[in-house]
């Protein structure tokens, strides 16, 4: 039972397999920080270059991503989350044309954890419905995610959306391609690498 055990079981698309490794690696004693990202965040970033060279592909990537989540539920629960005591309502969702569900959900899950209110609309959500939630929620921060250069551009066109509806929420984007000389470019209020710094930089927008 190890670190390296529940990374090759991700990899393997085992699904039940990386949940009871990850149950017995917090009883162990490891943190739970440590096993979200030496084992399981960092399987992903292998099946990532994996699938770049076409090692792996799409299905396996796949059931690798659901091994993941499996273990993440498992995980999640024991984060020692960030007391913020943040207060604000974030709406958060990955762009439209953009399917990758795990970094935007530990965003959401970490903000929710910290203390924000906090309204996931999933995957692939077109500009206006990130307008309409906005605007429905009386958001204090829009958050975008993307995983792709293709998709990217997408964060841009919300941003100028919620302007143009007099949204005053802040935009702030996040995801594997982007940058903080990207977010300022497109006028975003902020931008963070991963999820722990999310939450940091809502708290300190707010
Ligand atoms: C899993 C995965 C998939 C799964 C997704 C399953 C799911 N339910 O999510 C599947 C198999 C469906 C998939 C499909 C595709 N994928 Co894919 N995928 C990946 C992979 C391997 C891992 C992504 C992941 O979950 N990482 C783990 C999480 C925890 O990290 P994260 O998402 O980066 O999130 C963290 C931070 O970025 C940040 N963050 C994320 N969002 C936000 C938002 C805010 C506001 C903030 C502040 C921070 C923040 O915090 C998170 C937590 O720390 C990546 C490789 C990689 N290294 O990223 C490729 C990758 C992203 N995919 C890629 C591609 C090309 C595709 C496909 C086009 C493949 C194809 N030919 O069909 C399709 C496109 C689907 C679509 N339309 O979106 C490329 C993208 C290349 C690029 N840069 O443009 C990558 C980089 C692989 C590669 N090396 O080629 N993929």
């Amino acid at each position: 039972m190890s670190i390296t055990d529940i990374r090759q079981a991700v990899l393997t698309g085992d699904a039940e397999g990386a949940a009871d490794l990850a149950r017995a690696e917090l009883e162990a004693g490891t943190a739970p920080a440590v096993i979200m990202n030496d084992a399981l965040i960092s399987a992903m970033d292998e099946a990532g270059a994996r699938m770049a060279t076409g090692e792996l592909f799409i299905p396996e990537v796949l059931v690798a991503s659901e091994a993941m989540r499996a273990a993440m539920d498992v995980i999640t629960p024991h984060l020692e989350l960030e007391a913020t005591g943040g207060r604000g309502t974030v709406v958060i969702g990955a762009v439209e044309g953009d399917v990758h569900d795990i970094g935007k959900s530990l965003v959401a899950l970490m903000l929710d954890g910290a203390g924000f209110t906090v309204h996931d609309l999933g995957v692939d959500v077109a500009t206006p419905a990130f307008v309409a939630a906005a605007k429905e929620h009386d958001a204090d921060v829009v958050a975008m995610s993307s995983l792709m250069v293709t998709t990217m551009p997408k964060m841009k066109v919300v941003i100028d959306a919620l302007r143009e509806a007099g949204i005053e929420a802040k935009p702030i984007v996040g995801g594997a391609p982007i940058t903080k000389a990207f977010a300022d470019e497109i006028g975003a209020a902020g931008y963070a690498p991963d999820a722990g710094g999310a939450v940091r930089l809502v708290r300190d927008l707010l």
